[in-house]
């Protein structure tokens, strides 16, 4: 896979993906990031991508030229169809699925706006989709960037060197299509001033401790992220799971309705 990076501060993207799954993934060339500056298709003495937004107010905008002639130059390079995303509060949420379609790419471009954003008039004629990691405000997308990178070359086939842990994550989906979030780990001393690691653990019975680490992540998805389960769709065994969990925890049975 392929993944171009449009940004003011390329280096610092490629910098933050060179460590890690990432880094090792790149080395083995399952993926190839390739970093561009707008600013080297700038004209002019003082190589200008902003200016002061049309409307007045604070802060500068990105303008179109540098951006258009650069996300240009990146769809020639290679010959493979690219898409154009863009990273923007504005973009719809990035979730599991969303990187699991955009892991099957052969190219991606991902495209970083600096200051108050870009033209609307590049993001209408150029970007093919607009993503959100958070609802809260960076002050560019290149972090955003590196995220969707890191969760994207980690699914390329070969990046993890345990093929299963990609598929036991939180987040990632289950042979009955259900998301739950991850169970807690634990590693030695098995006694610690800050406790002791659950026995069933220890017991060498591996049925006994899947079924242990099934239960607390239905437990924790319940508590801490309700609408991630349709308690319907539940299996028996995992409702039953669920219900003894919630009986010894002493929780409340519905947290959406406490
Ligand atoms: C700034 C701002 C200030 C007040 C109210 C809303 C606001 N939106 C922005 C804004 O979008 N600034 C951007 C800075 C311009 C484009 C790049 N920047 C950015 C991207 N900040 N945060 C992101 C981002 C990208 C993906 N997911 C979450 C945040």
């Amino acid at each position: 896979m392929r993944i171009d990076v449009v940004s003011l501060f390329p280096e610092f993207v490629a910098q933050i993906s060179a460590h890690g799954v990432v880094g090792r993934a790149q080395e083995r060339g399952l993926v190839a990031i390739h970093g561009w500056n707008p600013r080297d298709y700038a004209s002019g003495n003082y190589r200008r991508v902003d200016e002061r937004p049309f409307g007045g107010g604070p802060g500068m905008v990105m303008l179109i030229d540098p951006l258009r002639d650069c996300l240009h130059a990146t769809r020639a390079a290679d010959p493979a169809a690219s898409s154009v995303v863009y990273l923007t509060p504005q973009g719809a949420p990035l979730t599991q699925a969303k990187v699991r379609e955009l892991a099957g790419r052969e190219r991606l471009v991902l495209l970083c706006g600096r200051y108050e954003g870009i033209d609307e008039r590049l993001v209408a004629a150029e970007v093919d989709e607009e993503l959100s990691i958070g609802d809260y405000v960076l002050s560019g997308g290149e972090l955003a960037a590196a995220v969707v990178i890191d969760a994207v070359a980690r699914l390329q086939p070969g990046a993890l060197s345990d093929s299963e842990s990609a598929v036991q994550d939180s987040f990632e989906t289950g042979p009955d299509g259900l998301a739950l979030l991850d169970c807690p780990h634990f590693t030695r001393p098995v006694e610690h001033t800050l406790g002791t690691v659950p026995p069933v653990l220890l017991s060498g019975n591996h049925a006994e401790i899947a079924r242990w680490r099934r239960q607390q992540a239905l437990g924790r998805t319940w508590l801490r992220r309700p609408e991630l389960i349709d308690r319907e769709r539940l299996s028996r065994a995992d409702q039953a799971l669920l219900d003894a969990f919630l009986a010894e925890s002493g929780a409340t049975p519905d947290p959406r309705n406490p």
